[in-house]
Parts: structure tokens; C-alpha cells; sequence
């Protein structure tokens, strides 16, 4: 389907501030043209826009929350506007509170037109705090907790009630990092998580295999890439990097079984912070891997 990049150039979630210039990091690193390149119809829609990031402290368990609403309700709202269209929307982060906003648009799409919903959440975190377990109040690490309606009303019904998912619609990939907290959570709600210990054991092809399993031709499927995902060594242009992530071959299978199954249509890329980065490679690095989800391959398959 054709394709519309969505910029939402804001950090107001996470704990440190850079990831407002992800959109332009990955324009300059080549997104559009990379896709244009493999034959895809792709319009930029250029960057939302919304409150600044105050650099406030934390009140009541959330960092700039108000700042938080109203961002999310633009990247509902523009996500909504390219489903309805019938086009693939990817979201430029931007922090990944804004997963939020792109899910739950997401979610609604997939509610009045009948598909089963299938979200991939590839990410060191995850993402699953609430203001009373959180280490840092920044909502960049509550999102799926909010989908999953745990959270404040302000997030959970964003997009009319809650819960905006299931979390049997959930499935996350790479995870190391989960806060002790959050720990009891994750398994109060029953969450899918292929962890790193999982991944090591079984290798990542099973762990793609059962992650995608029941994926079928009425599937949307939705792709949440934080770029934190990745071992930082190879990517280093992030705020929250944690040791022991996927290597490149190992990333690289992971976006080509995703298009293998033919069946994304929604995608975020978010947490890059071209701040902290070195000459840009780490968002150089996602359009890449961005290619290999639209289908570059080295040989041809069947
Ligand atoms: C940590 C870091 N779990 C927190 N979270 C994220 O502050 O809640 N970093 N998502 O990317
Ligand atoms: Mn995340
Ligand atoms: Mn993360
Ligand atoms: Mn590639």
C-alpha cells in the first residue's frame, strides 16, 4: 500500500531530550527515497505540531502529562486520517509514549473494519509502568500499560474505552530491561515477552516463527520499533541503550520474516536521538532495516 511518513518531533516522554530531532535524523539518513527506491508510493506529511517539552519534574508519578495528551491525540488523529485512506502510516518519533496515540488509532481501524490485530513491540523496555511503580514518571515507559487500560483515563481512553488492546494482541521482542515493578505487571496481565534469555535459547527465527504465528490475510499488522531495541553497539543514538540486544543479522531476520508474512501496515520508528548519536548512523541503520521490512532481500525467495 502507499505509504505516508507522519513527523511527530517531540520528547516530552522520555528522560532525555533529542529524540524531537528523530523525524529529520531519518529524512536525512534517506527514509523517503529508500522506499521510493523499492518501488513504494510514499508522501511525507512533514511533522505534526505540538506543546514544547517544559523539562519539568515529575508530578503525582507522570513527567508532562498535559504535554503528553496533546501529542497523542495528534498522532491519533494524523494515524487515523492515513487508515482511513487505506495508507500505510509510519510515525516518525519522536519518544515512544507515542506509541499510545499510533496504537490506539491503529486498534480503532482494526475494530470498525473486522481485522484481527497483531502488535509487534520491538524494544529493550517493556514499556509497561504505571505512576505508582514508575523509577522515573516519564511515560515513554508506560504505553502498552495505557493500551492495555492501565493507567489515566487522559491515556487509556484516548480513543473512546478502554482497553484500546488486548494483550494477547501484544507480542514483545528483545526485552532486557524491565523495572521491578513492572515485573509483577507484565505477569498480572499475561503478556507475551520473548526476552533476551528466550531469544538466546531458542535462537530468533523460532522466536519470530511463534511471535507471528496466527497471523493470517485479515491480520493488521502493527510494528512498534524502539530503536533501543538494538545492542548498542550498533546503535548507539539513543537515550535509554541496554547491553545485550540483537546483533545486526539478527535484526535484519527479524524485519525480513516481518515482510515475509506481507501483512504490516502500520509502523512506528521511535527513541532515536540523533543527539547522542555518531554521524547519524543509527538512524542510517533503521532505514536499512527499514528496507528489509518492505522486502529487500539479497537473493530472491520463494
Ligand atoms: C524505564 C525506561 N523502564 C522507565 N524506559 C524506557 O523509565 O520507565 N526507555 N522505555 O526507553
Ligand atoms: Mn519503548
Ligand atoms: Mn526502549
Ligand atoms: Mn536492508
Amino acid at each position: 500500500p502507499p505509504v505516508s511518513l507522519i513527523g511527530a518531533p517531540t520528547d516530552v516522554g522520555a528522560g532525555h531530550r533529542g529524540s524531537r530531532m528523530g523525524p529529520e535524523a531519518l529524512r536525512i539518513a534517506g527514509l523517503g527515497e529508500a522506499l521510493i527506491k523499492r518501488g513504494v508510493d510514499v508522501i511525507d506529511r512533514g511533522n505534526l505540531d505540538g506543546p514544547r517539552n517544559p523539562w519539568q519534574k515529575p508530578v503525582e508519578g507522570y513527567r508532562h502529562l498535559p504535554e503528553v495528551v496533546a501529542w497523542n491525540r495528534a498522532v491519533m488523529d494524523a494515524v487515523s486520517t492515513e487508515l482511513d485512506e487505506g495508507r500505510m502510516p509510519i510515525l516518525l518519533g519522536g519518544d515512544h509514549c507515542l506509541g499510545l496515540g499510533s496504537i490506539t488509532a491503529v486498534a480503532r481501524h482494526c475494530r470498525t473494519t473486522g481485522k484481527q490485530l497483531r502488535v509487534l513491540w520491538l524494544d529493550a523496555h517493556a514499556d509497561f509502568n504505571t505512576h505508582q511503580v514508575t523509577p522515573s514518571g516519564n511515560v515513554h515507559g508506560m504505553p502498552v500499560a495505557c493500551l492495555c487500560g492501565l493507567g489515566p483515563d487522559a491515556l487509556t481512553k484516548l480513543g473512546g474505552e478502554a482497553p484500546a488492546v488486548r494483550p494477547d494482541e501484544i507480542r514483545q521482542i528483545g526485552i532486557r530491561s524491565v523495572d521491578e515493578g513492572e515485573k509483577r505487571l507484565v505477569q498480572e496481565y499475561g503478556l507475551d515477552v520473548y526476552d533476551m534469555r528466550y531469544i538466546d535459547e531458542i535462537g530468533m527465527k523460532r522466536v519470530m516463527e511463534e511471535a507471528l504465528e496466527g497471523v493470517d490475510d485479515n491480520t493488521h499488522l502493527h510494528v512498534s520499533f524502539d530503536v533501543d531495541f538494538l545492542d548498542p553497539s550498533i546503535a548507539p543514538g539513543v537515550g535509554t541503550t541496554v547491553p545485550g540486544g540483537p546483533n545486526y543479522r539478527e535484526a535484519q531476520l527479524v524485519m525480513e520474516m516481518i515482510a515475509d508474512t506481507g501483512r504490516m501496515a502500520s509502523l512506528d520508528i521511535v527513541e532515536l536521538n540523533p543527539i547522542i548519536d555518531k554521524r547519524n548512523r543509527t538512524a542510517r541503520l533503521a532505514v536499512d532495516l527499514v528496507e528489509s521490512l518492505f522486502g529487500k532481500s539479497t537473493l530472491m525467495r520463494d
